[in-house]
């Protein structure tokens, strides 16, 4: 799968490695660990993300440090990789104007339906995270050059991206890998789930509660919807990062394929979809302004909420027909 890639990365001396913006424990997960794989192997590499981590991810960053990039930086560097994404605007302003320079960008990705731009793409949607993918990188190139911290984020970014191994995206491969990353790592998976995950705060849980008491079944109850709404926030003191992983919850409904979490932001309604069926949630997010993967996709609609929740199962119960 590498061969090509790492005879062209290997060519150049300095690059630059970017993860989406709205950092998740796969693209930061990843990143980390491609840049250790760089340095083994005398390629300077300068890790960029426009947001900067969220607090249970940051100390990924002991590890290799992630900058915030600046237009003035990008000409310092002869290549660019993108991971965990396959379009730059993905990325940021700052990313979004590297094809500009005329520089090779490379691309490490599982998401479907890659942009056309990339010297080398490694485009992978049956793979169940880009860090499954870096741990391919090591595998075929010398799985001796995964140590502790490389490991560590490449497991990170499994766990993450497979919702602790339960998504139908795992398959044997990615237990491999995982197997593959505690032997080399020498961790235990509680210390980097723990990391990851017990860190949510009461006002988190009392924001959840309020949310789940929304929960409502649509088209014979095989549509679940969840709402997180200003007032929510509002009254829990928390903010839209708090609602991560609340969209989860109404798909552990008997019965129910796909669930859809409304927040009220702002500006828009924010959209996350998720299945558990053969509903494609990216194809239902694709006419909703966004898009995804076939389990796991996001968009957004202009509001209000009421009219949104109607719209939105409507376009998916569509594909129960
Ligand atoms: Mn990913």
């Amino acid at each position: 799968m590498y061969k090509e890639f790492i005879e062209k990365i290997s060519r150049h001396k300095n690059i630059a490695v970017f993860s989406h913006v709205r950092p998740d424990g796969d693209c930061l997960g990843s990143q980390v660990a491609f840049c250790l794989w760089c340095r083994k192997n005398g390629i300077k590499a300068t890790a960029f993300n426009e947001d900067g981590p969220a607090d249970n991810l940051a100390w990924l960053q002991e590890f290799y440090p992630i900058e915030q990039p600046s237009f003035e930086r990008l000409t310092e560097f002869d290549a660019f990789v993108i991971l965990d994404g396959n379009a730059l605007h993905r990325f940021g302003t700052v990313a979004e104007s590297i094809v500009d320079l005329g520089k090779p960008i490379y691309m490490i990705d599982h998401h479907p339906q890659p942009d056309d731009i990339f010297e080398v793409g490694i485009s992978r949607p049956d793979y169940s995270s880009t860090a499954e993918l870096i741990y391919e990188l090591y595998a075929e190139h010398d799985i001796n050059q995964i140590d502790t911290p490389a490991a560590k984020a490449m497991y990170v970014g499994i766990v993450t991206d497979t919702g602790s191994y339960q998504f139908d995206s795992v398959t044997p491969n990615t237990l491999n890998a995982g197997a593959e990353l505690l032997k080399r790592g020498e961790f235990k998976p509680n210390e980097v789930v723990e990391k990851v995950y017990a860190t949510k705060t009461i006002n988190q849980l009392h924001l959840l509660s309020k949310a789940l008491d929304t929960i409502t079944l649509h088209a014979n109850q095989q549509i679940a919807s969840i709402c997180v709404t200003k007032a929510m926030f509002e009254a829990t003191a928390t903010q839209k990062e708090d609602t991560e992983g609340f969209v989860s919850y109404p798909l552990s409904i008997s019965g129910v394929k796909a669930c859809i979490l409304f927040r009220e932001d702002d500006d828009r309604i924010k959209i996350s979809l998720r299945s558990r069926s053969e509903v494609d949630v990216n194809k239902w997010a694709r006419q909703i302004n966004g898009g995804g993967h076939k389990k796991a996709a996001a968009g957004w609609h202009t509001g209000p909420l009421e009219k949104a929740i109607e719209e939105v199962v409507a376009i998916g119960e569509q594909q129960l027909k």
